[in-house]
């Protein structure tokens, strides 16, 4: 069973995404526990402040870390990165974090407990990128408003590799990204749409060939989508 603390100002923001989806199939079947937890929970004034201004001058707030460490405090019961226990991680989601994989979400989705901080403002102090948490992780490089959606990606691309989630269809390791290359193209009826044909050999049933077919579309989609890919 996988835990995950989202630790956010809107926590709201989820819950949608909890109630649909693979998000809730796991949930129903015992395989994840989910929680969004409000950052202002854990301060101390009278208005809930969690962010100030930046030292050095600059344009923007930055989310103070006192509210974070304690949250993850009392989420995974350490203040410190080398405290937290095995099979936890505490990441920080950030634009100046290394980048989600594939192998990254293998990674998480083998853990007891995930605590996922969520970022806003110009930033966050960086203490908590270097003294609290495991991870700082980013999902791309494109700007968001905030960590929440990262957050919710990284809770995807985690729970579908927990064993059972997908339910019997598809196995996750079978997939594309296993073989380093891009899916092959998909059709299915009609096998004619405004003139638009589906390619032959997928309707004559030749497995062999289909498969040579299957791999070399893939191939040459991965060259023009995805050069980067085949050059590592
Ligand atoms: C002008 C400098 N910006 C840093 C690149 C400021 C800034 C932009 C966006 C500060 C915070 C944010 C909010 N983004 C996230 O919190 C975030 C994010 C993202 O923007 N892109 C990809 N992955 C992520 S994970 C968290």
């Amino acid at each position: 069973m996988l835990r995950v603390d989202i630790v956010t100002i809107f926590p709201e923001y989820f819950r949608e995404a909890f109630e649909h989806g693979i998000i809730r199939r796991a949930r129903a079947a015992g395989l994840v526990e989910i929680k969004a937890h409000d950052l202002r929970s854990w301060t101390s004034d009278k208005h809930h402040v969690v962010d100030d201004r930046p030292f050095g001058g600059g344009d923007g707030m930055v989310l103070k870390p006192e509210p974070s460490f304690a949250a993850v405090e009392s989420l995974a019961g350490a203040r410190r990165r080398e405290e937290i226990p095995i099979g936890k991680r505490v990441v920080l989601l950030s634009p100046q974090g290394k980048s989600l994989t594939q192998s990254l979400a293998a990674e998480f989705a083998g853990c007891k407990q995930l605590v996922l901080i969520c970022g806003r403002y110009e930033g966050v102090d960086e203490r908590v990128a270097e003294a609290l948490a495991t991870d700082e992780v980013s999902i791309g490089d494109y700007v968001l408003s905030g960590g929440e959606p990262a957050a919710l990606v990284v809770i995807d691309a985690t729970i579908r590799l927990i064993p059972g989630a997908l339910g019997s269809e598809t196995s996750a390791t079978t997939e594309s990204f296993s073989d380093g290359l891009l899916d092959y193209p998909h059709y299915t009826r009609p096998p004619e749409l405004e003139g638009m044909k589906v390619p032959e050999v997928l309707l004559k049933g030749h497995h062999a060939e289909i498969a040579r077919w299957r791999h070399e579309t893939a191939m040459e989609k991965t060259k023009r989508n995805r050069p980067d890919l085949l050059k590592e």
